[in-house]
């Protein structure tokens, strides 16, 4: 399918002051009909933060570790993507209509754009947040394989870029630190990508005393393994290999590109590093949140 150059690469829209893809803000409106169901798990990140990791350790749960189950569609089918929206794609509201409950959920909306519906709902959220410098890295691949996106232009202006918070969802700084205040007031189990990639088990048990399931460990064993990064790389219902190369194009950079913690230090340059660290301890200076660039 070849589409026109109009729905690609169009400069970000602003949306009560949060930059977004164009065609994400166009779907806010409608998702303004979108209803939260108690019983519904949002998973919550900013881009690039081992969403689609997670969202896949949640269906294996969901669905006792049967791994076949978790084959019956793509993940942003079996896991709506709320503001997804994209001329000749289903939007997330129109995957929802389809979804059975218990309902799993992304979005990576900060507070000021979520459907209130899912905190009035009292909805439980899992967040992942990872650490900025592997976030900006990722990303700005991300930009360049996925051209819902604006250019992305050279590594220096992305950085700079993702430093004011001039990229699609807006800082990565207010991001974590809003959810993560959230916690005090709303059911939300905060995770981090780097112990995700320490200790997946240790994680996983967190998510299963969250979500107030139970598997044997044999299963929790096979959701490791069928979850891990060499795994779903070559798993089409995980990849995002299902999409047309016109949104997705794979071999500019795959979107399980590397799935490490630290990949920033083939990328930051010496002052890249002392700039991005400055202007982060300005930025993160009152917050209580701690992040690992390295393990
Ligand atoms: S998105 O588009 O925002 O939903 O992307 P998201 O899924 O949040 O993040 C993509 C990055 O997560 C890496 N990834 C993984 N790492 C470790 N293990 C597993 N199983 C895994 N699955 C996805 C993916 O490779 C992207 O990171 P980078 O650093 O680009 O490799």
């Amino acid at each position: 399918m070849e589409q026109g150059q109009d729905i690609f690469r169009l400069p970000l829209e602003y949306v009560k002051g949060v930059p977004l893809i164009k065609h994400f803000a166009d779907a806010l409106g409608p998702l303004q009909s979108f209803q939260a169901r108690p019983d519904d798990l949002l998973i919550s990140t900013y881009p690039k933060s081992g969403t689609t990791w997670v969202c896949e350790i949640l269906d294996m749960i969901y669905h006792d570790g049967d791994m076949e189950k978790c084959q019956r569609a793509p993940i942003f089918i079996r896991v709506p993507f709320l503001e997804f929206s994209v001329p000749g794609l289903p939007s997330g509201l129109e995957s929802l209509k389809d979804t059975p409950a218990p309902r799993l959920l992304k979005t990576h909306l900060p507070l000021a754009l979520l459907p209130q519906t899912l905190l009035d709902q009292k909805v439980k959220v899992i967040y992942v947040a990872r650490n900025a410098k592997d976030v900006a890295v990722s990303y700005y691949h991300f930009y360049h394989m996925a051209r819902v996106h604006p250019d992305p232009g050279t590594w220096d202006s992305f950085l700079e870029k993702f430093m004011a918070g001039e990229v699609s969802y807006g800082p990565w700084y207010q991001h974590v630190q809003e959810w993560w205040e959230l916690r005090n007031t709303h059911p939300i189990l905060y995770l981090f990508y780097e112990d995700m990639k320490e200790n997946p088990k240790r994680e996983i048990w967190k998510i299963l005393k969250f979500v107030g399931r139970s598997l044997p460990e044999e299963t929790i064993d096979r959701i490791i393994q069928y979850t891990s990064f060499k795994e779903m790389k070559e798993n089409p219902m995980a990849n995002y290999s299902t999409l047309s190369r016109d949104f997705m194009d794979h071999e500019v950079s795959a979107f399980m590109r590397k799935g490490i913690t630290g990949d920033w230090k083939s990328t930051f340059t010496v002052a890249q590093n002392e700039r991005f660290d400055a202007y982060y301890a300005e930025k993160m200076a009152r917050s209580s949140l701690k992040f690992r660039a390295q393990l």
